[in-house]
């Protein structure tokens, strides 16, 4: 059985349209994919998210430059309460902007305590490693992983109570290409695994996608969380912060069936689908590929 629970939030992220994603990826035929490859498919729809202009148009200016903190934390903490109490089965969370991950990781890791750790494979362009005190625009989508891990606002590590969900050593980033100075030094300073772009580029996604599965190994759940700017912004031009040089369809494809292949992965994230910059809901429509390649199975 799948469960889907949307999260129409943009606060998180730099400029307005993610909020749409859910309804993007939805429109785009996710249902009617995955039950095509045999599923049960259950849509819980929407937790609630309030838009931009209702909270008065201006941001919450705090000191440390947060945007939106007490919002984005109500929002995911909602979806942590609904991921914590669905049935069982394989939930797929459609964001929203990324930040709406420290809801669906936390939910999803905390609903199977009892069946141990949760890792965490984060498809990216960005690190997303920021805390209040590093980030350089206060947007906290870019700074989801760092909450995770334990670390920066109380308010969002209060969405799970407090402290860290997430391991240094459970976690492996794919796909980076923009990575500020101060995520760097949290990557050197944890030891987090990570495979950039220039490395995929170089060795290619299949050994790639092999060494960060043979790393999770330990870990008897994985959550995959996929931001859409990983893949280059020529196949998938709908997102709020495009970088060149991301993954074609082939490699993110390839990607895709390798972990299905592996058959290790327990709940998925498509976060970062803007609807307003895209062409024709392409970047929706290849996101929802994306899920259905890594919930099939190989076609020989
Ligand atoms: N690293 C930048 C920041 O923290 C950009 C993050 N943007 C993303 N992350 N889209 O996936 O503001
Ligand atoms: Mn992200
Ligand atoms: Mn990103
Ligand atoms: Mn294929």
């Amino acid at each position: 059985m799948i469960s889907i629970l949307g999260i129409p939030m943009d606060l998180g992220a730099g400029r307005r349209g993610v909020d749409m994603g859910p309804s993007a990826i939805r429109l785009a035929g996710l249902e009617a994919s995955l039950r095509r490859l045999g599923y049960e498919v259950k849509d819980y729809g929407n937790v609630e998210s309030p838009v931009a202009e209702s909270l008065g148009g201006t941001p919450e200016a705090e000191p440390n430059g947060l945007l939106y903190a007490d919002t984005i934390a109500a929002a995911c903490r909602a979806a942590y309460e609904r991921l914590r109490g669905l049935p069982g089965g394989f939930p797929i969370v459609l964001g929203g902007d990324h930040s709406v991950s420290m809801g669906s990781v936390a939910g999803v890791a905390h609903a199977a305590e009892g069946a141990g750790r949760t890792g965490l494979l984060w498809i990216d362009a960005h690190a997303d490693l920021n805390t209040p005190a590093t980030s350089p625009s206060g947007n906290i989508h870019g700074m989801p992983v760092a909450h995770l891990l334990g670390e920066g606002d109380p308010r969002l590590l209060g969405i799970w109570g407090g402290g860290a969900v997430i391991r240094p050593e459970d976690v492996v980033f794919i796909g980076l290409r923009s990575v500020d100075p101060d995520e760097r030094s949290l990557i050197r300073e944890r030891g987090l695994r990570v495979y950039t772009m220039k490395e995929i580029d170089r060795r290619g996604i299949a050994p790639v996608a092999e060494e960060a599965l043979a790393h999770l190994a330990h870990v008897p759940r994985l959550h995959v969380s996929f931001d859409a700017d990983v893949l280059d912004p020529s196949i998938a031009p709908g997102v709020g912060t495009p970088v060149p040089g991301g993954l074609s369809y082939r490699e993110a494809h390839l990607l895709m069936e390798l972990l299905a292949d592996a058959d290790v992965v327990t709940s998925l994230d498509l976060v970062e689908v803007n609807p307003i910059l895209d062409v024709r809901n392409a970047t929706a429509r290849i996101t929802v590929e994306m899920a259905a390649s890594l919930l099939g199975k190989a076609i020989l």
